[in-house]
């Protein structure tokens, strides 16, 4: 009896804390770098690969390793806009490019870091 009510005062302390993962696409998981040549990896404040060329249906998947964090979005005029939430270093964003064309993005918190990923069907 004083044991499950323990069990469910403890679930309950987790979760007001914030144990369990918050929803969106957004992943607070960390990333292998680099599996397949879909992988972006957000270092030194830049995108690297700069430019991706993949295939229609790949899944890109960004990891930041900056200590800072990024936010991904797509410029004005792409295929499909994209954006992420702001990535805390170790975070990772994932997008499928379902519509062939050409998307150049940019880190929302430093503008001057800029990417592209070439998508051919
Ligand atoms: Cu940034």
């Amino acid at each position: 009896m004083f044991c499950s009510a323990w069990a469910i005062l403890l679930v309950l302390i987790c979760a007001s804390a914030g144990c369990t993962s918050p929803s969106g696409p957004a992943t607070t998981t960390p990333v292998t770098p680099a599996e397949g040549s879909n992988a972006i990896t957000i270092k030194n404040f830049a995108f690297s690969p700069a430019t991706l060329t993949v295939r229609t249906g790949t899944t890109v998947t960004w990891a930041n390793q900056d200590t800072a964090p990024h936010q991904i979005a797509s410029d004005p005029g792409t295929p499909v806009a994209f954006s992420s939430d702001s990535l805390a270093k170790g975070a990772s964003y994932r997008f499928t490019f379902t519509q062939p064309g050409t998307y150049t993005y940019y880190c929302t918190i430093h503008p001057t870091m800029k990417g592209t990923i070439i998508v051919q069907s």
